[in-house]
């Protein structure tokens, strides 16, 4: 099994590829990754973004699908609207299935994406997008809705699965994530606290993308992945998430 995953680099090892490989890799599925931009930051704070161009981003996702038949990716932090059109343009053109993790802010308030960033998703990339894996704050902006409760994060799962298929990850719903693809389905969670939460998003689309890659359905997908982040979390350590916890007492 193999799949890929488009996104930033995070070179505390935390969060975007390093993550999704580690995630993929712990799921036993190689993974392949192409960088879109690169940052500067540590698990508390971001100090600086530098987009990686456009026409480089081209090459490594055709030089990478020139050897391996891969089918299904997933997106992580994209940053501009020239890079969510070219990558739009790629899942279409190699017919990939595409989990979307519309990453737009830090976890300490720096913006990772452009001000108008939901609606250049909702444009290009969600029609083209199996699932999309918005957090509270990220559902907000493409639904247009604010989430105070459950029914409000129902809502908004269901404004937005017009275009896609959608969770609502729970973070802030007490854990509870909203299943969204014709009906509403609320998967039960519960919150962790802790300090090892740098990456959680990132890990449960890549997650997800694995279970697929597998051969599970959607749902099963979904749910594995949240057990997945959830045992990563317990076991993490660093300020992150611990993927390979199965190997912790080795
Ligand atoms: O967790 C969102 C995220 C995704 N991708 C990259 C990031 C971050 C958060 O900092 O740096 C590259």
């Amino acid at each position: 099994m193999i799949a890929m995953t488009i996104a930033g680099f995070d070179p505390s090892g935390g969060a975007g590829i390093l993550n999704d490989i580690k995630t993929f890799h712990a799921l036993g599925v190689y993974g392949t990754a192409i960088i879109t931009v690169l940052t500067a930051q540590n698990s508390k704070r971001v100090e600086s973004v530098e987009s990686v161009p456009v026409d480089f981003i081209d090459k490594q996702i055709d030089t990478v699908l020139e050897n391996y038949p891969i089918k299904y990716a997933k997106t992580g932090m994209l940053y501009s609207k020239e890079n969510v059109k070219l990558i739009s343009d790629k899942i279409v053109e190699n017919k990939l299935n595409v989990v979307v993790d519309p990453v737009m802010i830090a976890g300490c308030g720096v913006l990772l994406s452009f001000e108008r960033y939901a609606e250049c998703l909702k444009k290009y990339l969600l029609p083209n997008t199996l699932l999309v894996t918005p957090n509270i704050y990220e559902a907000e902006q493409l639904s247009g809705i604010k989430i105070k409760s459950l029914g409000d994060a129902e809502k908004a799962a269901m404004e937005i699965g017009k275009i896609c298929d959608v969770v609502v990850t729970g973070g802030h719903l007490n854990g509870h994530n909203v299943f969204y693809n014709g009906s509403v389905k609320v998967i039960e969670g519960e919150i962790i606290e802790s300090e090892n939460t740098h990456g959680t998003g990132c890990s449960y689309s890549a997650a997800l993308v694995a279970g697929l890659a597998k051969g599970f359905k959607l749902l099963e997908s979904i749910e594995m992945a949240g057990e997945f982040v959830k045992k990563s979390v317990v076991n993490g350590e660093w300020g992150t998430l611990n993927q390979f916890y199965k190997f912790k007492s080795i």
